[in-house]
């Protein structure tokens, strides 16, 4: 086990992700950490070549299944449980496995996944396992309400969890407004208020949502909505909530402007305020990450092409400490230590 106060791991650890993902034998991407018994189990989307000329829409990637990675600590051997879910045992979805993540109640482990129906639209499902590696059990539907993709489950220390999903252009945020589809929608003009992610509480059962899904706002710092326009600070991809300090730190992808950026709130339904980038641009078209504590020290997991010479639908996921500062503020990184 490392020793948190031990900064010469935490260099060798950073030093290490520049070049070096946690896996080489598969490819990995959209890492979702937690610790579940001491451990920490990675969720992330399986890349594969799936011969699919490229689009804006995402088509290329077309990942048909799930495989869960175990850690001893983030300094450790990243090893491959093995396949935890296929798309061919998911009645409800026919392609593309984006990005998952997955939480654990009562001993039982839930992995929620995005994936396209036969009709080409976007949904949420859950699945469930009694091992945080799996197999997991898919329910006969998607969540009745959900849609678009990257699920990011958070669980509060008052034992309710929710659920923060939603992606632009292939992710297909844009054809909703107030949870109703239209696939005429598309982003709001420039100077209009930028759509947020959305946020729902999860039943008990931890199968469905407790209430219809909510928009999250995001706000500069004159307490006014990020215009849709701003694409350097705007919601695109890729919900995460960490908590620090009694406050809730929402974390995103910008998508076309590359970024991992975060805003900060006091409820888990926000409003959040934007405080600044995460991390800077990886090589590859997306950035997405996960930030989960170890031993008192928190990590950013995510991802580039670096592996596949820059591939942007094969990635490969790495790790690399993360620091709040004295006031709160996360300390931007450098994925290549620049
Ligand atoms: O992995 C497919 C998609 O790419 C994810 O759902 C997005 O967040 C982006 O990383």
């Amino acid at each position: 086990m490392s020793d948190p106060s031990d900064t010469t791991d935490l260099k060798t650890l950073a030093e290490r992700a520049v070049s070096q993902p946690l896996v080489t034998h598969i490819y990995t991407a959209d890492p979702s950490a937690h610790v579940f018994e001491g451990k920490v189990y990675i969720y992330p989307s399986h890349d594969i070549e799936a011969g699919i000329p490229f689009n804006d829409l995402g088509d290329h990637f077309g990942m048909e299944d799930y495989h869960v990675l175990r850690m001893d600590s983030p300094q450790g051997e990243a090893i491959d449980c093995g396949v935890a879910l296929h798309v061919k045992d998911v009645p409800w979805a026919q392609r593309q496995m984006w990005a998952p993540d997955a939480a654990e109640k009562d001993g039982k482990y839930y992995l929620y996944f995005p994936a396209k129906r036969a009709d080409g639209i976007f949904q949420i499902g859950v699945a469930v396992g009694d091992r945080p590696e799996g197999p997991f059990t898919p329910q006969p539907d998607a969540i009745r309400g959900s849609y678009s993709i990257d699920p990011a489950v958070f669980a509060d220390d008052d034992g309710a969890y929710y659920m923060y999903f939603g992606g632009l252009w292939g992710g297909q945020l844009q054809q909703y407004r107030d949870n109703a589809h239209d696939a005429s929608h598309a982003e709001p003009a420039d100077d209009a208020p930028a759509l947020g992610p959305k946020i729902a509480r999860l039943t008990a059962d931890m199968r469905e949502f407790a209430e219809a899904p909510r928009e999250v706002l995001i706000l500069d710092d004159n307490g006014e909505v990020l215009r849709a326009g701003d694409h350097d600070r705007r919601f695109f991809e890729a919900s995460w909530l960490h908590k620090f300090n009694g406050r809730y730190y929402f974390s995103y992808s910008t998508g076309n402007t590359h970024y991992l950026c975060y805003a900060v709130g006091d409820s888990p339904y926000g409003p959040f305020t934007y405080q600044g980038r995460i991390l800077t641009p990886v090589v590859g078209w997306t950035t997405h990450h996960s930030i989960c504590a170890f031993d008192n020290q928190w990590y950013l997991f995510y991802h580039d092409s670096i592996l596949s010479g820059g591939v942007t639908h094969l990635r490969s996921i790495k790790v690399t400490p993360l620091q709040h500062d004295a006031d709160g503020r996360i300390v931007t990184i450098d994925p290549y230590g620049k």
